[in-house]
């Protein structure tokens, strides 16, 4: 109640600052009652669509639908493993095949020395106890047997040497590849501008020895051994017309080399335009990719973190084993380390270890 009026509704005298509070109140709440009602208009819609995607058949077939998803996914997995079992038994039965052959020829080898022998000795005991003139007809012949059969030593001692161990050594590689033998054999590719020092890196690696080049017309192959591994390392050349040919190199490449030029800033966009296409091939898509930041050793060159963030790598390499090492072609600085990283790539950790 007023207390001026002493009634409800004021009709004595104004109120002019009451009504002025009072429209301001209700033009808050009316305010408030709108959002609210858009609030409520907006769960409404929301629960009628919870609905309609709640019902059974919906929720079913879209649950249906990701799980078919997974069993392909699995499936697919299953069926590459089965794929890598049958390739890799077969590699052993080849193996097993040519060992057998080897282990028949050894033996034929080794009856027809022992028998040489044997008539040579029989010969030879016959030959001395003969009168002078006879042993001395006889010598000539019995000296050039026995020349022959001294001769075959060296190949005896080879059939000593060899190991009677039946056992077959297996590595796996981590692409579930099978390598039979002492040594594990990978196959690497050198990619990267005209100029960046591809020939050069391999001829260090090869021969220790910093070579003066000339641009690479098709291709250099050499075979690298370190540790237990040998790369067979392909060099191809890389002029932008040479660039096309590059893709007939890509078939069973275990790792690619990407070589850049780290004191040439003005070539890096190119740089990053090619290594973007590599990343786009499908016959590359599980292939190692070393980045060798090459000529590090120039007090020029761009330092790796520099390099890293310029070519955008994290993002350009996602989803697959990369990594940058600064090289120097000329000094042989950060090569091994490169093939060290390569080497892991291949086998497990362990394999590599027990190596060293
Ligand atoms: N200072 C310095 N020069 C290098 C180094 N590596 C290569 N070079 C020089 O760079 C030039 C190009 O080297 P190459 O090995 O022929 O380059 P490439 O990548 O094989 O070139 P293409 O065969 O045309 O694709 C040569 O003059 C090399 O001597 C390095 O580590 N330091
Ligand atoms: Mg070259």
């Amino acid at each position: 109640m007023c207390f001026i009026c002493k009634d409800y509704k004021h009709t004595k005298h104004k109120h002019a600052l009451l009504d002025q509070e009072a429209e301001k109140i209700r033009n808050k709440f009316s305010l408030m009652l709108q959002h609210i009602k858009r609030i409520a208009q907006d769960i409404t819609k929301t629960a009628h669509k919870l609905e309609a995607t709640n019902g059974t058949d919906n929720v079913g077939g879209t649950a249906e639908e990701a799980k078919s998803k997974v069993r392909t996914y699995f499936n697919q997995l299953r069926e590459a493993l089965q794929e890598q079992e049958n390739v890799a038994l077969r590699v052993l039965d080849t193996h097993i095949r040519e060992r057998i052959c080897s282990i028949r020829q050894h033996q034929e080898d080794i009856a027809s020395l022992l028998s040489q022998m044997v008539s040579v000795v029989v010969d030879g005991e016959r030959v001395i106890q003969l009168d002078d003139g006879r042993l001395i007809l006889a010598s000539q012949d019995l000296a050039s047997r026995l020349a022959y059969v001294t001769s075959q030593e060296q190949q005896l001692a080879q059939f000593m040497t060899l190991s009677p161990d039946p056992a077959i050594p297996i590595t796996f590689t981590k692409d579930n590849r099978i390598h039979i033998g002492t040594r594990i054999e990978m196959r690497v590719v050198t990619l990267g501008l005209d100029g960046a020092g591809k020939t050069s890196i391999l001829f260090k690696l090869k021969n220790d020895e910093f070579v003066s080049t000339i641009p690479t017309i098709g291709f250099n192959v050499e075979t690298i051994e370190y540790k237990n591994f040998k790369f067979t390392v392909w060099d191809v050349g890389g002029q932008p017309k040479l660039r096309p040919l590059w893709r007939h190199y890509y078939f069973n490449t275990q790792a690619v080399i990407f070589v850049i030029d780290a004191t040439n800033v003005d070539r890096l966009l190119e740089a990053q335009s090619e290594l973007n296409k590599l990343m786009t091939e499908k016959e590359l898509k599980d292939a190692s990719l070393l980045i060798f930041a090459n000529k590090s050793g120039d007090p020029n060159a761009l330092a790796t973190s520099t390099l890293t963030e310029t070519l955008g790598l994290q993002k350009l390499c996602l989803g697959r084993s990369w990594h940058l090492h600064p090289c120097d072609a000329q000094s042989g600085l950060g090569l091994q380390q490169g093939l060290d990283w390569l080497a892991r790539q291949l086998v497990p950790t362990e394999v590599l270890n027990s190596q060293d």
